[in-house]
Formats: structure tokens, sequence, C-alpha cells
């Protein structure tokens, strides 16, 4: 696949997908041949919107029709499973958006079929490519502050985020496999994999089924202490959404991400501040354009690996240790113990 120009399908055109269909636009080499959603008002205005010629209701039909190189599956999670082995089916390489599924069991099931048909699985974890998320990274990684023994990572907002995504008010788990998820996977970047978590979930605003704010402390096998803390119900102001904010401790110094994305790193005594936030693309805007701007990142890793033969970050396998720390969170709060993740 290393110079050919690839052959790409989005199934699901709903809200975030529009972030997918831009993006796809911008990389080089793509070709966006086909769209579905089986609202076919919306999958013919993506498909009018973005000049893609291939244009179902019915994802079987999309994939007997068309010669793919790899699938975009941007719908929302309890689709996912049948979509991945549809496409597991077809011997089509897949993205498939967060979170990867309702259950753990569907999410081993999806990755043990993508082995068995010899086909490469991505999870769509953006928060891996956001820009400030992958400057505090890089400074990790350099040994600017050592090896880190601390850390609070905390996404809180009262955001309206159920105007764009009705169906979060009425998900049997909210927060934690909403939110929580991406956040707990930039813990396992920056401290490394879990040993146990301890778990407070609290349902604050009235009307939601689920938990709106849950705070975490991962026992990292690093013996780093990392809290993560989410909100969707706090009365911020100016309300950081979608920023995560952070504070990062090791031996050396530190790294703050501070509201408006201003990274604050003190190492040895030295202390320098920059601008980690990123600038607007034509089709981005505030201010979700720091999350929207890592989807083009996410999915131009995407076909870097897939040309080059390699892996991606976030493989299905991988996003198995995400989704464990999930799983572990709702049992810590539900039986109130630190529990050791699945995996
Ligand atoms: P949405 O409901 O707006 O869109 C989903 C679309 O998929 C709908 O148009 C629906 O008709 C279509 N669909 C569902 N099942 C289908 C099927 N079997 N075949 C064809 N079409 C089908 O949802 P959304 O808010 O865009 O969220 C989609 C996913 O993206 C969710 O899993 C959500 O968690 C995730 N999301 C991720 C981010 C991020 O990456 N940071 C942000 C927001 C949402
Ligand atoms: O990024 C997401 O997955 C969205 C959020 C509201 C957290 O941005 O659901």
């Amino acid at each position: 696949m290393t110079q050919k120009r690839l052959r790409a399908a989005v199934i699901g055109c709903g809200f975030f997908a529009q972030n997918h269909l831009h993006a796809w636009q911008m990389i080089e080499g793509v070709d966006l041949v086909a769209v579905c959603d089986r609202d076919e008002a919306r999958a013919r205005a993506a498909a009018e919107n973005f000049s893609v010629p291939g244009c179902y209701t019915d994802a079987a039909a999309m994939f007997a029709a068309e010669t793919l190189d790899f699938v975009d599956i941007a719908t929302t999670m309890p689709t996912h499973r049948p979509l991945v082995e549809l496409a597991a089916r077809h011997r089509v390489p897949i993205v498939v958006q967060k979170p990867f599924a309702p259950t753990w069991e569907d999410c081993v099931s999806m990755v043990g079929t993508c082995k068995s048909a010899g086909i490469p699985l991505m999870v769509h974890e953006n928060f891996r490519f956001q820009a400030p998320l992958m400057a505090v990274r890089k400074v990790l990684e350099q040994g600017t502050i050592g090896t880190p023994h601390f850390g609070r990572l905390s996404f809180r907002t009262g955001y309206d985020v159920f105007a764009n995504q009705p169906y979060l008010a009425k998900e049997e788990h909210l927060i934690i496999l909403d939110l929580g998820i991406h956040v707990l996977d930039m813990a396992r970047v920056y401290f490394g994999e879990v040993e146990t978590v301890y778990c407070q979930t609290q349902k604050i605003r009235p009307g939601l089924v689920a938990e709106d704010m849950a705070t975490m402390l991962l026992r990292h096998r690093s013996g780093a202490a990392c809290i993560v803390d989410v909100s969707y119900s706090s009365k911020l102001d100016p309300d950081p959404f979608p920023e995560t904010l952070l504070e990062i401790e090791g031996p050396r110094g530190s790294i703050r991400m501070r509201p408006g994305l201003r990274m604050v790193v003190t190492s040895d005594g030295k202390t320098t501040a920059t601008d980690a936030g990123t600038p607007l693309l034509p089709w981005t805007s505030q201010p979700w354009h720091t999350a929207q701007e890592s989807v083009l990142n996410t999915q131009q890793h995407w076909v870097d690996c897939l040309r080059a033969g390699v892996p991606p970050q976030t493989t299905g396998e991988d996003n198995l240790r995400t989704y464990a720390l999930v799983t572990a969170a709702y049992r810590s709060n539900a039986e109130r113990r630190a529990v050791a993740p699945d995996m």
C-alpha cells in the first residue's frame, strides 16, 4: 500500500463524523469513495457536501459494491461490533470510533475477529493526537522532569455536550465510558500501565440515567500515583471545554497545562511557558478546534501506519488496556475498593 491511492469509506455521517470527513479530504493519497448512513438524508448530505461518489444506507450493500482499502466507522458504539465483523468478513482494514463497544466482551471479540481475518484494527482515540497532550508527552519523553511520580489529569466542564450528542443522556454508563476513556488512555501514555484503580462516581445533573462525575486514583506499576477526574456538570467560568488540564510532577520538575492550553514546564529550577494550543483550520471552530485537529492527526497516523505496514499506536489490542481501566473503575465504584484491571 506504500504509494497507491487509498480508497476509503465512512460509515456513520452524524455529528462527529463531519470532522472525519473534512480530515479525510485533507489527507494526501486518500480518496473518499463511499459514505454510508442508515439515515438517508445524512448519507446524501455527506455525499454531496464532500463530493463522495458512493452513497449508501446499508453497510452490507456498500461492502458488496465497493473495493475499499479501509473503512472508518464513526457510528455510536452499539453498532461497532456488527460493523467491524462485516468489514472483517470483507477483509477491509478498520478504524472505529471510541468507545470501542458497550461491553468488554464485545471489545475482546472484535480484536479476535480482526486478528483471525488478518486485518489492521485501530480505535480512533484522538486524545493521543491532540497537540497539547502530545506536547506534554514530548516533554516527558525528553526526560525534562525525570520519571513522573505524580499526576492529575482533569477534564471538567459544564459545556452542553448533550446538545450535539443527545444519546449521552440515556447511556447506562456515561462519563467514564464516554470521556474518562480518553483521559485514562493518556494516563497510560504518561505513567505506564496500571496496577489498581480506585473510583468514586457521582450523579449531579438531574435527568441523566448515569454518572456525570468520576474521581479515579490510579496506582501505576511504576509507582506513580495519578488522579483522573472528569465532570460534565461543573460550573466554571471560563469553562475550559474541551481542554484536558493537568499537572505532572517528577524528580526534576513539573509540567502544568493551564486553561487556554498554556503549558508551564519547570525543570531543574528553570520555568518556561508556551502556548500548546492549535491554530484554526478552514473547517474547525472554537471551542472544538483542538479536538477537531486531533481527528486529522489521528487519521494521518492511521494512513501512515497502513502504508508502512506497521501497527498504529491505538490498535484494538492496545485499547483493551484502556477499556480495562474503564471496567475496573466501574467495579471499584460498585464494590468500594481498589480494583486491578483485567489486563
Ligand atoms: P451521531 O448519532 O451524531 O452519529 C452517528 C451516525 O451513525 C448517525 O447518523 C446514525 O444514523 C449512523 N449509524 C448508526 N448505526 C449505523 C449503521 N449500522 N449503519 C450506518 N449508519 C449508522 O453520533 P456522534 O455524536 O457523531 O458519535 C459517533 C461516535 O463518535 C460515538 O461513538 C462518540 O462517542 C464518538 N465521538 C468521539 C469524539 C472524539 O473522537 N473526541 C467526539 C464526539 C463523539
Ligand atoms: O470527545 C468525545 O468523545 C466527546 C466529548 C464530549 C468528550 O468531547 O464525547
